[in-house]
């Protein structure tokens, strides 16, 4: 008796504790009020379950006067992962298997009580909830992302056919020398073994280039559409629009080894990219263009609302659609962190100089000087 009514003290413990971790992370870390309520019924439950144990003699009270932490030969004993965590993820990774083996513990320790005439709704109840607890840590994990995610300012879609006075090569280079956080390979029409060669060789000029360029570290490369040739190409990750794998299909194939982007044009499919776990979302089409088919225009007021909307205004943004030096400013005044843009640099005699010309209504002062981008698109 005295041996398992330590166990579920203990383990009742572990369970409150990684549900108040997994909870506030849902609340501090994602502002995701519904998972924030789920993880705290689960922790009522939790207490309701205990509380029906108490019929098999392990009340409240009864657990507490059982506790005796001087003596447990456990404290002392630790792992060396026990002390280290990946960033904020890593806490709720831990906590959420945590949260599983205690519950699992509680669970059997119910059963064992059955004997004495009580338990099995309880070990019942906690079983239920177990599978409860596996589906929030799902979710919670999930919405993290990778835990990588940064906010790029620039953005550069390379797409061969808007290149129009360079080979594609060059203008990825002069993307790198102009400063660029990420280079997304977009090409809608090329056959597969192109795609994956291609998207090979833009990792490697970025290996290449990076390395020297003035920029702080090498761009990030990003694949348009395609997961597996994001993968088998060595990119950094992949960028899914709203007819593509959705993100959550894109976590099973790829895990955490690709960032995931995910383009929006409204909240409610935001929501959706962050919930299921989008490293950084897309907006747009922020302004007329002619690089996508028939974009229902979203315009800077979605940028707007997308900044001032819990749960979602903390994961990276990329502003998209028709963004030139002339029109950035008005999104960098309403708060825009990055934009992503294809004919304002494809287009370019000089696509380095209209990086810079991009990026400088973020900074008020020339972050690496250079000659200025002359002539439009
Ligand atoms: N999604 C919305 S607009 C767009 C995409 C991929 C194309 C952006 O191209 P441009 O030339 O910068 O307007
Ligand atoms: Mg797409």
């Amino acid at each position: 008796m005295d041996g398992r009514a330590r166990m579920i003290d203990a383990n009742a413990n572990r369970a409150r504790e990684a549900l108040r971790v997994m909870e506030d992370a849902a609340r501090f870390v994602l502002d995701d009020a519904d998972l924030c309520g789920r993880l705290k019924s689960l922790r009522h439950e939790l207490r309701g379950a205990l509380a029906e144990m108490g019929g098999a003699g392990f009340d409240e009270t009864a657990l507490l006067a059982w506790r005796d932490t001087p003596a447990d030969v456990g404290t002392g004993i630790g792992a060396q992962a026990e002390y280290r965590r990946a960033g904020v993820r890593g806490i709720v990774a831990a906590a959420g298997k945590r949260l599983g083996e205690a519950l699992r513990v509680i669970e059997e320790c119910a059963k064992a009580g059955q004997a004495h005439g009580a338990g099995g709704g309880a070990a019942r109840r906690v079983e239920a909830l177990r599978y409860a607890a596996y589906e929030a840590e799902k979710r919670l994990v999930l919405a993290m992302g990778t835990g990588r995610a940064v906010q790029w300012r620039l953005c550069v879609l390379i797409t061969e056919a808007l290149c129009s006075h360079h080979p594609w090569e060059e203008v990825a280079r002069q993307a790198i020398e102009g400063g660029a956080d990420c280079l997304q390979l977009r090409e809608k029409g090329l056959p597969d073994a192109e795609l994956l060669r291609r998207a090979r060789r833009l990792v490697q000029i970025v290996r290449e280039h990076g390395s020297e360029s003035r920029a702080a570290s090498a761009p990030a490369v990003v694949v348009n559409d395609r997961a597996d040739i994001a993968m088998l190409s060595g990119a950094d990750g992949v960028h899914v629009g709203q007819e593509d794998l959705p993100v959550e299909q894109v976590r099973r194939l790829a895990g955490l080894s690709l960032l995931v982007g995910a383009s929006t044009s409204n909240l409610e499919q935001a929501r959706r990219a962050v919930r299921d776990g989008a490293d950084y979302c897309g907006l747009g089409p922020m302004f007329v263009t002619r690089t996508k088919d028939k974009p229902v225009l979203a315009g800077p007021q979605y940028l707007a609302e997308y900044l001032r909307t819990e749960g979602v205004r903390d994961t990276p943004h990329l502003a998209i659609g028709g963004i030139t030096p002339d029109n950035v400013g008005e999104l960098v005044r309403a708060g825009c962190r990055g934009v992503a843009v294809s004919s304002a640099v494809c287009k370019m005699q000089r696509p380095a100089g209209a990086c810079r010309a991009l990026q400088e209504e973020f900074a008020p002062t020339h972050k690496w000087g250079g000659e200025e981008e002359a002539g439009g698109s």
